[in-house]
C-alpha cells in the first residue's frame, strides 16, 4: 500500500495551491490539513521549525518537505504521472530561473505597484508590467501553457498571476494584467483558471476577496517597509 501523503496548508494561499495542484496533476491522493496561521499547530511548528510557514508536505515517515516549489519538484520526482518538469536539463534550468524571477523581482514589483502611491507607484507599475512582459515571453509559441500542451512547473510557479493578482487588483483599484497589453499572458490566465484540475484546488474568488479585502492597510504597510529597505 502506498504511504499516506498529507499537506499542511491554509485557505486561500497561492503557495499552498502550487503544492496541491502538483499532487492533483500527478494523481496523488492526499489529506489537506488546514492550518490557522494566527494559531499555528504543533504539527506545523514541528515540521517547519525554520520558517513556520505553509505549505509543508508529509510523505509517510520521511522528513517533512517545505517551500512550495521544492514540494512541486519533489512530487514530480517521487510519484508517477505526467511530468511537470521538462525532460531537457537546459529547459529545466530555464523554468527554475523564471520561477525564481516570479518569486523575487516580479512579485516585489507587483506588490509595490498595487500598494504604494504617487511617483513610487508609477515606477512600480512600469516595472511590474515589464516583468509581466518577460514572463509572457516564456510561453511557447502556439501553446496554451508554459508547459506546452499541458500545465507544467512554470505554470504552477506563476499561478498567482492567474487567480490572485486579479483579486488584489480589485482591492487596490489598479490594473496590471490587461488583454490589450499582455494578450498572450491574459489568455493563459483564462485557460489556467478554467482547467478542470486547477479548479478543484482554486480558492473561491468571492471568499478570497472577502478574506483579503480587510487587510488592505496591512498590505500598504508591508509595501512601506519594503520601500524603506530598498
Ligand atoms: N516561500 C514560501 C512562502 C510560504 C509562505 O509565505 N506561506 C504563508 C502562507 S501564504 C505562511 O505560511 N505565512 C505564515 C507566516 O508568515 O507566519 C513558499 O513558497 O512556500
Amino acid at each position: 500500500m502506498s504511504e499516506p501523503v498529507k499537506l499542511i496548508g491554509c485557505f486561500g494561499s497561492p503557495v499552498v495551491h502550487r503544492a496541491e495542484l502538483a499532487l492533483r496533476l500527478k494523481g496523488v491522493p492526499y489529506e489537506l490539513i488546514t492550518e490557522d496561521l494566527n494559531n499555528k499547530s504543533e504539527l506545523l511548528l514541528k515540521h517547519n521549525p525554520v520558517h513556520q510557514k505553509v505549505p509543508v508536505l508529509l510523505h509517510g515517515d520521511r522528513p517533512a518537505i517545505c517551500e512550495s516549489l521544492v514540494i512541486v519538484e519533489y512530487v514530480d520526482e517521487a510519484f508517477d504521472g505526467p511530468p511537470l518538469m521538462p525532460a531537457d536539463p537546459l529547459a529545466r534550468a530555464a523554468v527554475r530561473f523564471w520561477a525564481s524571477f516570479m518569486d523575487k523581482e516580479c512579485r516585489e514589483s507587483m506588490w509595490m505597484a498595487l500598494w504604494t502611491d504617487g511617483e513610487e507607484q508609477a515606477g512600480a507599475i512600469s516595472a511590474a508590467k515589464a516583468n509581466l512582459t518577460l514572463i509572457e515571453g516564456q510561453l511557447p509559441d502556439g501553446k496554451m501553457f508554459f508547459g506546452g500542451d499541458t500545465i507544467g512547473f512554470l505554470d504552477i510557479a506563476v499561478s498567482g498571476i492567474a487567480h490572485w493578482m486579479e483579486i488584489f487588483e480589485e482591492i487596490a483599484g489598479v490594473r496590471l494584467l490587461t488583454e490589450e497589453e499582455h494578450p498572450t499572458l491574459y489568455r493563459w490566465a483564462r485557460e489556467y483558471t478554467a482547467n478542470q484540475t486547477v479548479r478543484q484546488c482554486l480558492p473561491d474568488r468571492g471568499r478570497l476577496l472577502a478574506a483579503l479585502a480587510p487587510s488592505r492597510d496591512i498590505f500598504v504597510s508591508i509595501a512601506k517597509t519594503m520601500s524603506a529597505h530598498k
